[in-house]
């Protein structure tokens, strides 16, 4: 059997995308709108506090597409609090208006592969702690996929040995590199989670450097021979100060 790679588990996220049914919103008298949008303000308020105290965080993006109309991404230290929020989201007024497009449910994940030899305890690492706990950055666009490592044939990353997995990850850490202060990634891992191994949530002020990014990660054997990849998603941020321009009709 090849060895495993560690992995050092930071918060619980979930990505939750959501359709507007405007048709319904529509329908709602100017106060009941209104009424519903400041019931949404005061969950999102909830949100911020417990963000201010870095007990959390999350981000809302509204989607470009078909797939959904926005995602809130929210990031806590128990699945257990994920699954609250996310009920208690559910029965606000909005919800009623929404229709769930997709979901993801993951944990914060930093691999080994490129870790050096330390006696220290990496959960008390400043740095390290900073990347499991990540106050989610407000840039103007998000990107998000789920992805899997391919297990078929000669193409199995399950089967190959450390060594051939630290080096193959240290070429894709390479690439990802020259992306640095562009493109912040947040790898969340969903093993046993959902039906991908891995999130990739990557988070930019210029969009044009997702498909830079992506696309050169491609043509490194990690991506071009043992990437398989799901749905795409891609978003603009959606402040509390737009809440109301974003929901207007
Ligand atoms: O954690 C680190 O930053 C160290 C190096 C590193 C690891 C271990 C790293 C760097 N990644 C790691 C792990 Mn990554 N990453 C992706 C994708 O679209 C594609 O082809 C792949 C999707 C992108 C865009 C990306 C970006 N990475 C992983 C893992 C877990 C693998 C495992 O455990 O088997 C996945 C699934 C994954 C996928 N990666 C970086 C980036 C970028 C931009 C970096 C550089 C970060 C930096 O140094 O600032």
């Amino acid at each position: 059997m090849s060895e495993p790679a560690q992995t050092l588990d930071g918060w619980y996220a979930l990505h939750d995308f959501r359709t507007i049914n405007w048709t319904a919103w529509k329908m709602l008298t100017a106060d009941e709108r209104q009424a519903a949008i400041h019931e949404f303000k005061q969950y999102l308020a909830k949100l911020d506090e417990t963000q201010d105290r870095k007990e959390g965080s999350h981000a809302l993006y509204t989607v470009v597409g078909q797939k959904a109309d926005f995602m809130l991404m929210i990031l806590r230290p128990t699945m257990r609090e994920l699954n609250e929020l996310e009920n208690e989201f559910n029965k606000l007024a909005i919800a009623d208006y929404t229709l769930p497009a997709y979901s993801y449910v993951s944990v914060v994940e930093l691999s080994s592969y490129l870790a050096g030899d330390s006696d220290e305890d990496p959960y008390e690492n400043q740095y390290v702690r900073s990347r499991l706990y990540p106050i989610l950055p407000k840039t103007e666009y998000v990107c998000f996929y789920p992805m899997d490592k391919r297990r078929e044939g000669n193409d199995n990353w399950y089967m190959l040995s450390m060594e051939e997995r630290k080096d193959l990850m240290y070429s894709h850490g390479m690439i990802g590199r020259q992306y640095a202060g562009k493109v912040k990634q947040i790898i969340t891992g969903s093993v046993g989670f959902d039906d991908y191994e891995w999130g990739v949530t990557l988070f930019a002020d210029d969009v044009l450097q997702f498909k830079k990014l992506v696309y050169e990660m491609r043509f490194d054997e990690v991506s071009a021979r043992y990437g398989e990849f799901g749905e795409f998603f891609v978003g603009h941020l959606l402040e509390n100060s737009g809440i109301d321009r974003f929901l207007h009709v």
